[in-house]
């Protein structure tokens, strides 16, 4: 469970590309306009595709612009705020945490979904079984390494299916969707699944993240099409 370089801080990656301000600017514009909204009611038992979503084979790309330069060697995770064991992980202590797998849904706000995704990594079960919330911890809050947050409430991360993920069919996630290791929430709309994933903070107050700041839903259930907030 110890590696040597457990302690040793190390390098923030460099990184590739720049922040996107169109692609910013536009989605603030669709959360203005309710783009994609419906109304519909749909039942998750019954139905497998949330109301406005469309069913996609590939695996689009979506992030602010910015591919940090992540790579096992030089990733690392602390988890911290309101916990008993606060924890500062390299690549080697997730390996050797249990790992687990998990077949799930993508919905992503954008409107597209896809199926039948089988990842592998660490259940957020897991991770907090080893960090041990303190009963005042009630939000959580993910960032990343090109500067991305977003936030949920810990009952929701606690939820079977969530996954630090590092695998997707099979094979290491790559650079571009967030390897090595990025968080997989599949009950709640895509954004709210961190690539990159650099630092989860338990908190007592809810902290919206980037793009809860800038019109989209603080729950994001695409059940009930949480798309934005009002
Ligand atoms: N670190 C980070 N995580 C992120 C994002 C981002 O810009 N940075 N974008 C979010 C959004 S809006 C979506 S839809 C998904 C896209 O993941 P994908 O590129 O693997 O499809 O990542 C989410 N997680
Ligand atoms: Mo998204």
């Amino acid at each position: 469970m110890t590696d040597p370089n457990a302690d040793r801080p190390s390098p923030p990656p460099e990184q590739d590309g720049a922040i996107r301000p169109k692609l910013i600017a536009t989605k603030e514009q669709w959360a203005r306009d309710g783009r994609g909204l419906t109304g519909a009611e749909a039942l998750p038992a019954r139905d497998r595709l949330p109301p406005g979503q469309r069913l996609v084979e590939d695996w689009p790309v979506l992030d602010l612009g910015i591919t940090p330069r992540l790579d096992v060697g030089n990733w690392s995770l602390t988890v911290d705020g309101l916990v008993d064991a606060p924890l500062s992980w390299r690549w080697t202590d997730l390996q050797a945490a249990p790992q687990t797998s998990a077949r799930s849904d993508i919905h992503c706000v954008t409107t597209w979904s896809r199926y039948d995704n089988d990842w592998r990594g660490v259940s957020a079960r897991d991770l907090l079984a080893l960090a041990r919330p303190q009963v005042a911890a009630r939000f959580v809050v993910f960032h990343s390494f090109d500067g991305y947050t977003t936030n949920v409430a810990l009952s929701d991360f606690a939820e079977e299916g969530v996954l630090l993920a590092t695998h997707w069919q099979g094979q290491p996630i790559s650079l571009e969707h967030g390897g090595p290791v990025r968080i997989v929430l599949p009950k709640l709309y895509f954004w709210k699944s961190a690539k990159w994933l650099k630092r989860i903070e338990l908190l007592a107050d809810d902290h919206p993240g980037f793009w809860e700041v800038r019109g989209y839903h603080n729950h994001a259930d695409p059940w009930t099409e949480e798309r934005y907030s009002d």
